[in-house]
């Protein structure tokens, strides 16, 4: 599609999971666009996808793809981004890259809007999307650092299997099929695509997100602990993180535990800073069984909490409930609304 006014946005990655949302959101939202750029691997040139009513068909990501886009959003794995982030810039485009490939690069801004847009006003033509666990996680503690301080944060994961792409809601859509009909089945994708093992995913809870490292965490439990210390820029901040997959497809849930610098807080103060909050819905009631659940976030942009309660022996110490959608606010609203703030701070020159 080409039009006169606006921008020329890519999106790489456009026919994966990520990539597919970020195309719903674009066309949802009011950003100004010029020129959609669809690219994906060889694999899938001649497709086409919808956009606002035209058929717009997928090219494949060449370094040549990138002449004249202004914003590139990326979401086809780490080694792509590697490669074609920084031919995108050469050629003068903005990435907003939604792979692990450039977050902890300190030349590099890792931003969720809600909590440090502010460092979008540094960039070297790289922005790069949090993690999708770590996102709702900070939407969530912001205002509660900026109202009490933070000593300590321990999250442990309740996490959807769509954050692990297409592959893996085809093997749970199988998989359960295949255990109600007593049928044999073979896991071959999670808990991660590339690794040794195999496990089953259907009725089950599996402990390992992403691949193990030396010290006994998994990647997913660094990226949540080095990202959360880069974004809320405190790095001496205490956090620990367990990330375990379950078997539903959209929308990750997390019970966060954290340890606030002023022990004279109390459970409606915290409620009603989070009321207020920006990208968060509060959804918190025992009297009415009120609190998020991953269906209930789906298809929704906001973080919710609920559970909040003080720990019984901590007097610094709160429990959370935090849920969200992880491929809208854990990937694709949170890069379209990076995409935002850069035009409306005017920041896409370097
Ligand atoms: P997915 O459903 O498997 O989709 C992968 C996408 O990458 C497809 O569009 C695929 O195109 C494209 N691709 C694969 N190889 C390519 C190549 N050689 N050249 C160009 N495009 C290629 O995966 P997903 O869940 O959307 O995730 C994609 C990536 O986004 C992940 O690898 C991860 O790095 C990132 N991600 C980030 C978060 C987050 O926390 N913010 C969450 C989920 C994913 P074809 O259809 O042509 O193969
Ligand atoms: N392996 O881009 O499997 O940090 O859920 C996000 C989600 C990597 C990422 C997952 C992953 C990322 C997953």
């Amino acid at each position: 599609m080409t039009n006169t006014n606006g921008y020329h946005i890519a999106v790489v990655g456009a026919t994966g999971a990520v990539g597919q949302k970020m195309i719903e959101t674009l066309e949802g939202r009011n950003l100004p666009i010029a020129k959609l750029s669809l690219l994906a691997s060889k694999r899938s040139v001649g497709k086409t996808v919808s956009f606002k009513g035209e058929d717009i068909q997928i090219e494949e990501a060449t370094p040549e793809a990138f002449e004249g886009v202004d914003i590139a959003l990326f979401s086809a794995g780490g080694s792509i981004s590697k490669q074609l982030a920084p031919e995108a810039v050469k050629r003068g485009a903005v990435v907003v890259d939604n792979t692990s490939a450039f977050r902890m690069d300190p030349e590099v801004p890792l931003v969720v809007p809600e909590v440090n847009a502010g460092d979008l006003l540094n960039h070297n033509g790289i922005i790069a999307n949090p993690n999708c666990s770590t996102i709702q996680m900070v939407v969530a503690l912001e205002p509660l650092r900026e109202a009490f301080g933070l000593n300590r944060v321990i999250v442990s994961t309740y996490q959807a299997v769509s954050g692990a792409g297409t592959v893996a809601v085809d093997e749970l859509k199988e998989q359960s099929q295949a255990f109600l009909n007593d049928e044999d089945y073979t896991p071959e994708v999670l808990p991660v695509k590339g690794d040794k093992n195999h496990y089953p995913i259907a009725f089950n809870a599996l402990p390992q997100i992403d691949v193990f490292q030396d010290n006994g965490y998994t990647f997913e439990e660094m990226k949540m602990i080095n990202e959360t210390k880069k974004i809320m820029h405190m790095p001496s901040l205490a956090v620990a993180a367990t990330c375990v997959r379950l078997p539903f497809f959209t929308s990750h849930a997390e019970s966060v535990y954290v340890e606030l610098e002023d022990d004279n807080v109390n459970v409606d103060q915290l409620k009603a800073l989070l009321q207020d909050a920006p990208g968060v819905v509060l959804e918190d009631d025992p009297d009415t069984q009120t609190y998020p659940t991953p269906l209930s976030a789906e298809g929704k942009r906001d973080v919710f909490v609920g559970r909040i309660r003080k720990d019984l022996d901590n007097a610094n110490g709160f429990h959370l409930w935090v849920v969200s959608d992880n491929l809208l606010k854990g990937a694709a609203w949170n890069s379209v609304q990076i995409a935002e703030k850069l035009i409306e701070k005017n920041c896409l020159s370097k």
